[in-house]
């Protein structure tokens, strides 16, 4: 199949590429590298080295002997956006292509607004690109589990039946997210099932849990087809963090009491799903919501994984918490139709932590102990911008 992967520079968006590319599907990869950007602007860098993405994709065509076509543009420059999917001709579309850090959504205004603009823009002018140029064309779309929030009842698969004076409906299921990322998200999910109604679009909103990992079959081939590892407090998450912390012989940062609960899934398993996604699409008009990950654990579930699995001695604290969240809450979410399409899920498996340790102790010297403590408090509209010193 045609496909072209949105954000194809990014930690999902390059492994994903690379693994359609392998299967035999004709990729095209567009990014503007603002993920690049922000970076400088942090002061920030990936623990795991990357290459550009010139070195990135000669090196894939000298092993793999497929090559891939990158398109560098910005999403919210509408011609652009027309001018790639109708050139293109994509049968499906992965979208990854958004801003995708909480923390940073929550600097300031400025943040704020940028993050809103990036993501709700840049999707709007893919469907109107789509409905013009490529109305058959199936869109997978990148969204979050943080969509829902932590309601007090099950989470189901995007929408929920609801009985109320004596009629029934299934509507969409409420939305409480976490922040003006997850918000942006949000508002992305109602403009494509708008755009299913009234164009006929094929969507599938995949609303993703917390990635962890870096290794995947493709990546590992050579250091050039890497992918990035974040575990700065702005766009590490936590998984990653914890380890980096470990290793380093920090104390593990949990915010809070830690009851925080949150579904995630190995990066090989996003590959998996999309994948999925894209061979089963979506009907004309259809749009579908997919929860995907594979399994749920609170943060300092995950913190006691880690320090028991360390192999240096190490500690949990409990940190203030940055963030407006529950610390203590019900979790219980709905994830069976990736399973129900033939998904089979890796699952976090001490030998997969042991990996991970492996991957960061091989770069701990590139590790910035500056940008491990959070400095995003979302009670404050003005926090300062971390002040960190690069690990390039
Ligand atoms: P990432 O920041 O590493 O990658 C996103 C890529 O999109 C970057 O390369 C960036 O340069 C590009 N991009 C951003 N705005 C763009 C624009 N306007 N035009 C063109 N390119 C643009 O993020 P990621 O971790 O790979 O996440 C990818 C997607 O998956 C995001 O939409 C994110 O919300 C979603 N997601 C990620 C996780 C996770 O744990 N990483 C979990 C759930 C959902
Ligand atoms: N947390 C800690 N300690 C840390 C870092 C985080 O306790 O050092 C806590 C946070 O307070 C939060 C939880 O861990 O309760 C998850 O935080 P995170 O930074 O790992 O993940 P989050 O901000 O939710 O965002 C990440 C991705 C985002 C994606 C989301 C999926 O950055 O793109 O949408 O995971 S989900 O969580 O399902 O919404």
């Amino acid at each position: 199949m045609r496909v072209l992967v949105l954000g194809g520079d990014g930690y999902l968006g390059w492994p994903t590429a690379l693994h359609l590319s392998a299967r035999g599907h004709q990729v095209g990869i567009v990014d503007n590298f603002a993920r690049r950007g922000y970076d400088h602007e942090l002061g920030a860098g990936t623990l795991v080295p990357i290459f550009s993405m010139k070195e990135r994709l000669a090196t894939w065509r000298r092993i793999s002997g497929h090559h891939i076509e990158a398109h560098i543009g910005d999403l919210t420059d509408a011609p652009f956006v027309d001018g790639v999917v109708e050139r293109f001709a994509p049968e499906a579309v992965v979208h990854f292509a958004e801003q995708r850090s909480a923390p940073y959504s929550m600097i300031d205004r400025n943040h704020c607004v940028y993050t809103q603009v990036n993501n709700v823009v840049g999707t709007l002018n893919l469907l109107y690109a789509l409905a013009e140029h490529a109305p058959d064309c199936h869109l997978v779309k990148l969204g979050t589990m943080g969509e829902y929030g932590t309601p007090n009842i099950d989470i189901e698969e995007g929408f929920i039946e609801i009985t109320h004076r004596g009629r029934t409906d299934l509507l969409p299921y409420p939305m409480q997210p976490g922040s003006f990322y997850h918000l942006s998200k949000v508002h992305d999910s109602h403009n494509i099932r708008f755009a299913c109604r009234i164009w006929g679009t094929r969507a599938t909103d995949l609303h993703q849990g917390i990635v962890y990992g870096v290794q995947t079959d493709e990546t590992t081939l050579d250091p050039q087809l890497a992918t990035r590892f974040d575990y700065d407090a702005v766009f590490g998450t936590v998984l990653n963090r914890f380890i980096v912390e470990a290793v380093i012989g920090q104390p593990l940062s949990v915010y809070g009491s830690g009851g925080q609960t949150r579904g995630l899934l190995d990066i090989r398993d996003t590959l998996a799903c999309v994948e999925l996604a894209v061979l089963n699409p979506a009907e004309p008009g259809e749009y579908r919501v997919f929860n995907q990950f594979t399994e749920s654990f609170s943060v300092l579930q995950l913190a006691e994984h880690v320090a028991r699995l360390s192999p240096k001695k190490t500690t949990i604290d409990h940190i203030p918490d940055p963030r407006v969240e529950k610390e203590e809450h019900y979790y219980r979410a709905a994830h069976t139709k990736l399973l129900d399409l033939g998904l089979k899920p890796h699952l976090l498996s001490d030998t997969l932590i042991e990996s991970l340790f492996h991957v960061v102790e091989k770069y701990q010297e590139r590790v910035d102990l500056s940008a491990i403590p959070p400095t995003v408090n979302w009670r404050s509209q003005h926090s300062s911008l971390p002040t960190v010193s690069s690990a390039e």
